[in-house]
């Protein structure tokens, strides 16, 4: 039976009374008894939903349930394979997916445009189960909510059961939208490069928590990470070194097309960012007209930062950088181009605001919309730039001028620093970050005099100076990132205790995930 144990979590579901949860009625057709218990199944929701009314019941998959996709939106039928094959994986049961299924209990998957775009109504009742949403982005999100009611079990590619063994999911309404349309992440790829599979595996893990938006740091001062084919010195010479002089590596544009189309089916946007006119050594040592001394600096692979840039006063630096974003923008479907300009230390202030009006215009002419760090708010944005956001307390007068922000203030959303004094990877220049100090802010309010309505969203960036591999990057991701997609996706309120339950209760599938994740001790972990 299904108990409210915990009272923050049906406080937010006033509308409904904690439902009793018994063992559905068995199908015709013999069955073993249902095995898969659900504890607390409305706990294990994360990003929290907008609204959730638990109902009388569950609704039983097994052998004679069928998914309907009530339209045939490719990326609608995508999600119902993969719901086939998470039903699968959690059952070891195989049903079919149709156009409609006159008399079985059904799974039903259908878009209504009445609904926000990224939103879902789920509706799970004994006799049925419906998930429409405002689009197949909604869709896909409503799935991801389903995914959480059901067993965690489904995560394991290997099918666990050989005989049929039916589970139920417990009868809910749930209406739910995101707040903010950019929730993202950042990974650095550049002082440490990560391949295209550990990339794909990231993106996955953003999805699971309806984050939509990848921002990929393709170039550094330790390296560049694209092939662009009218530069190859980019590749042959750039891409070659990391931090610490491992050996680097980069995308052939072919892999970062794929990548952006493995993404897209996901949901999620590459927003690709060529840093400039700082961080930019790899460039610099690749060619030397870049240089105004025309002279190529060694590769680096230390950690320092804010030592060079581009030579801002030549022509041919502006040759190069229509070369990049042309090539790079011809690969992105997603309508962002990032062109960093943060840590620029050896420029004079009129050299870097002319360089970044400049770069605007390379973008725009570009068709992309640029994105850059919080210090190109010193230039005159064009309407279309995006502010992102990073020094917890710089400079926000001008930026709460801005017209689009993202953010991602260092002392709660950067991944990359410690949890706390013990946390060997990692750095501490913007402090050490709690889970809870990631979680329990509101973005509405955090820089003073920038109107609500200026915030796109939350991005949680995370910098590879320290992280070696892909299950460094999931330590300091997990469960920060998580935190950091219900503060972009849920309602404003805050309910730490209610939340430390929610997210203690993702553990099972984390596991089964294989997510290398920190297990903070002050949450309690369900086994
Ligand atoms: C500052 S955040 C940087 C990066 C570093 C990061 C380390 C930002 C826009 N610039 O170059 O990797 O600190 O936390």
């Amino acid at each position: 039976m299904f108990k409210c144990l915990v009272p923050g979590l049906c406080l937010f579901a006033l509308l409904g009374a904690c439902a009793k949860h018994p063992r559905a009625a068995g199908p015709t057709a013999p069955m073993p008894p249902a095995v898969t218990p659900h504890p607390l199944p409305f706990d294990a929701l994360l990003p929290l939903p907008a609204t959730l009314r638990p109902g009388a019941g569950a609704f039983a998959v097994g052998a004679d349930t069928r998914i309907i996709a009530a339209t045939q939106a490719p990326q609608v039928l995508e999600t119902a394979r993969l719901l086939e094959i998470y039903i699968r994986q959690a059952s070891g049961l195989t049903i079919p997916i149709t156009a409609d299924a006159a008399g079985s209990p059904a799974l039903r998957l259908a878009i209504d445009a009445a609904l926000p775009e990224e939103g879902y109504r789920l509706n799970v009742a004994p006799d049925g189960l419906s998930l429409t949403g405002g689009s197949a982005a909604g869709v896909f999100y409503g799935f991801q909510t389903l995914r959480q009611l059901m067993p965690a079990a489904g995560e394991y590619e290997a099918i666990l059961y050989r005989n049929p063994q039916p589970f139920t999911i417990p009868a809910v309404q749930i209406d739910d939208a995101p707040r903010y349309a950019w929730r993202g992440a950042m990974l650095d790829v550049s002082r440490h490069f990560f391949s295209v599979e550990d990339v794909k595996r990231f993106i996955d893990l953003l999805a699971l928590h309806k984050m939509n938006r990848l921002h990929l740091g393709l170039s550094n001062d330790q390296g560049w990470r694209i092939e662009i084919k009218s530069r190859p010195n980019l590749t042959t010479i750039g891409a070659a070194t990391e931090v610490g002089g491992t050996p680097g590596g980069f995308y052939t544009q072919e892999q970062y097309r794929d990548l952006v189309a493995y993404a897209a089916m996901r949901f999620v946007t590459v927003v690709p960012e060529i840093d400039m006119p700082g961080h930019t050594n790899a460039a610099l040592a690749s060619y030397a007209e870049l240089n105004c001394n025309d002279v190529a600096p060694a590769p680096f692979t230390g950690t320092a930062v804010g030592f060079s840039a581009f030579c801002v006063d030549r022509e041919s630096t502006y040759a190069f950088i229509d070369d990049i974003v042309r090539e790079i923008a011809a690969l992105t479907p997603g309508p962002y181009f990032h062109l960093g300009g943060d840590e620029v230390k050896t420029l004079t202030p009129a050299q870097y605001t002319t360089f970044v009006n400049r770069v605007q215009q390379i973008v725009s002419a570009h068709g992309k919309q640029a994105v850059g760090w919080d210090e190109i708010a010193t230039s005159d944005l064009l309407p279309t730039t995006i502010v992102q956001h990073w020094r917890p307390k710089t400079d926000l007068d001008r930026l709460a001028r801005a017209a689009h922000v993202i953010l991602s203030p260092g002392d709660r959303t950067y991944l990359d620093m410690k949890y706390h004094d013990g946390t060997l990877l990692g750095l501490t220049w913007a402090g050490l970050i709690p889970i809870r100090q990631s979680y329990d802010w509101d973005p509405a309010t955090l820089v003073p005099g920038l109107a609500a309505d200026r915030v796109l969203g939350v991005e949680a960036p995370l910098w590879s100076e320290t992280l070696g591999n892909i299950r460094d990057v999931e330590y300091l991701a997990f469960p920060r990132a998580a935190a950091l997609a219900e503060v972009a996706w849920s309602p404003a309120a805050r309910d730490w205790e209610a939340f430390r339950v929610r997210l203690g209760a993702q553990a099972p599938r984390w596991t089964a995930l294989g997510i290398n994740f920190y297990r903070d001790p002050s949450i309690d972990w369900r086994p």
